[in-house]
């Protein structure tokens, strides 16, 4: 690697995308001082520099080389149309990007959207799934509060981003069509050196051990002997769990990993089976 290498990565100065995106950079493992509402700042123990930018300019910055790397919202990504690679899923910041009408409108299918105005801030979205369901539709694109256009007479329906559901709700509107998902990802330059080529993959090992020690527990509990067996079934762990003896006769002491979404489902059974003084512990790292 040339000593040279350094990767920029770009991420949200602050909005939605800013807290996790730091969250998930210092969880690798990466230190450096982000105080003062720095626009620059350099990683002290990896060879990174981090840039903080509006998300709408990540995709573009990204494609010229400024930046290497970038965190941004897949629906930012794919509006902004531009020639980057997306690496990596982050599984944060979700949402979807949705087509509401007013409440009291009637609807029965995408069809029904033919002839009408559509309110959007996402253009080529849109544009892209009205194409692909045959429907020849109005786009008025606007800059913001993209909600109010109906209510007030501006569009027939809105194409924007939801989460709750709560915007669209206070505005009187419905959701009608889901046009694409969305979460964080991690996006790359086409054009990096293998030098860099070699730090994202390390960053990216990184994110991987962070996001699998996420959706794991480490567990431990004691159980009688005779019951180690029955609740061994519910603790498909990395390896064989680890079974240490207790003091007391006929006792032991289980030690294992298990999956967050069989968790609860498991957890009650392996009471059930006897095991008692349960303790579940958050796993940092997660190397596989
Ligand atoms: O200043 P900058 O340009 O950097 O930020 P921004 O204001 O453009 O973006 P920001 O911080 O609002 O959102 C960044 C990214 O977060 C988006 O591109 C999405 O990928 C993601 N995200 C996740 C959301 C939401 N959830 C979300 N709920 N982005 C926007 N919203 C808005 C939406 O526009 C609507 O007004 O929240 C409202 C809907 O929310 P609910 O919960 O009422 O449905
Ligand atoms: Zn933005």
């Amino acid at each position: 690697m040339n000593m040279n290498d350094i990767l920029r990565i770009a991420i949200q100065k602050s909005g939605r995308l800013s807290e996790d995106s730091l969250k998930l950079i210092k969880e690798c493992g990466i230190r450096f001082d982000n105080g003062g509402g720095k626009l620059k700042t350099a990683a002290t123990n990896f060879p990174a520099e981090i840039l903080f930018l509006r998300d709408d300019d990540i995709p573009g910055y990204v494609e010229d080389g400024v930046a290497h790397l970038g965190i941004v919202g897949e629906n930012v990504s794919e509006e902004s149309d531009r020639d980057v690679d997306t690496v990596h899923k982050l599984g944060f910041s979700k949402c979807r990007l949705s087509i509401g009408v007013l409440r009291e409108q009637e609807y029965h299918g995408v069809k029904d959207l033919d002839g009408k105005s559509i309110a959007t801030t996402y253009p080529r979205l849109l544009d892209k799934y009205l194409k692909e369901h045959n429907v020849t539709a109005q786009i008025h694109e606007i800059s913001g509060s993209v909600e109010i256009a109906p209510s007030i007479g501006l569009a027939d329906a809105v194409c924007d981003i939801v989460s709750s559901g709560s915007t669209l709700l206070s505005n009187g509107l419905k959701e009608v069509e889901t046009i694409f998902r969305s979460e964080a990802v991690m996006i790359a330059s086409k054009h990096l050196s293998p030098g860099q080529q070699e730090l994202l993959d390390q960053l990216l090992f990184r994110i991987k051990s962070v996001q699998v020690a996420k959706n794991n527990k480490y567990i431990l509990l004691n159980c009688p002997t005779t019951a180690v067996d029955e609740i061994i079934k519910y603790l498909p762990g990395m390896r064989s769990p680890t079974i240490l003896p207790l003091a007391t006769e006929g006792w032991c002491s289980l030690h294992s990993v298990i999956n967050e979404n069989e968790f609860w489902e498991n957890i009650e059974k392996i009471r059930q089976a006897g095991a008692e003084g349960i303790l579940v512990i958050p796993i940092e790292k997660m190397i596989l």
